[in-house]
């Protein structure tokens, strides 16, 4: 099976936890995307439901497909999250925000009762960290914040390169008008003192490890969908 069915079959069996009436939060990337295609399948045929997707891009796939949405103003409060992530461990615990969208997804998992992650099996590590760890930052200062985070994160041991994310000579921004930087540290064996340490610098906006945010993970593999917590 190729990565494409992948996504399509593990977007397909997170529709088995949408129920009529609920309040979604509607995730960002590839695999988020073929989840939006597979539920505007669903509300064609009259499942009601009102999304609050987590980026520019996503909302307007929905809208383009007629899936009705809300902003988080008007919801503030969700049932469930069903978004995608860059790496997953056996806690449960991701890397995301490789598609820019970490702050966001964050913010509206956090506002669900419930999130469900849904990813290709490559995506499940036994260490948080080959995936270089995207961080939103304030475009004030940016230099600053770099070399706080450089510091920071030799004090927990970890180094490597920390990088502006480009779009090619340009800057990447962010939904909210910030940076990304990228750090790629290799394993993260503390991502608890990372993330504490990430929020004590002042230009960091948000970070794009999730703890305790997923409630179960769907993993599509060749053997089919593996289902964690
Ligand atoms: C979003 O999309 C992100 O947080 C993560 O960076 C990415 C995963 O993308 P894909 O599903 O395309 O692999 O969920």
């Amino acid at each position: 099976m190729d990565a494409a069915a992948m996504k399509d079959e593990v977007a397909r069996a997170a529709l088995a936890h949408v129920e009529s009436g609920m309040r979604l939060g509607i995730g960002t990337g590839s695999t988020a995307e073929a989840f939006i295609r597979a539920l505007a399948g669903r509300v064609s045929e009259g499942l009601r439901i009102v999304g609050v997707p987590t980026s520019e891009r996503s909302a307007k796939l929905c809208g383009e497909l007629g899936i009705p949405l809300a902003t988080l103003e008007d919801l503030p409060e969700l049932d469930l999250t069903i978004d995608g992530a860059d790496e997953v461990d056996a806690r449960l615990r991701l890397i995301k925000g490789g598609g820019g969208a970490l702050l966001r997804e964050k913010i509206v998992a956090a506002a669900s009762a419930r999130m469900l992650v849904i990813a290709d099996a490559s995506k499940k590590v036994e260490h948080l960290g080959a995936f270089p760890l995207p961080i939103e930052v304030n475009g004030f200062g940016v230099l600053a914040t770099t070399l706080a985070i450089e510091k920071a994160s030799a004090m927990l041991g970890l180094s490597g390169s920390i990088r502006l994310r480009m779009v090619g000579d340009k800057p990447f921004i962010t939904d909210g008008g910030h940076l990304i930087i990228d750090a790629s540290f290799g394993l993260i064996p503390d991502p608890e003192a990372l993330s504490a340490a990430l929020h004590a610098i002042p230009g960091v906006v948000e970070h794009g490890l999730f703890l305790g945010l997923a409630s179960s993970v769907l993993l599509a593999g060749p053997e089919g969908v593996e289902r964690l917590g």
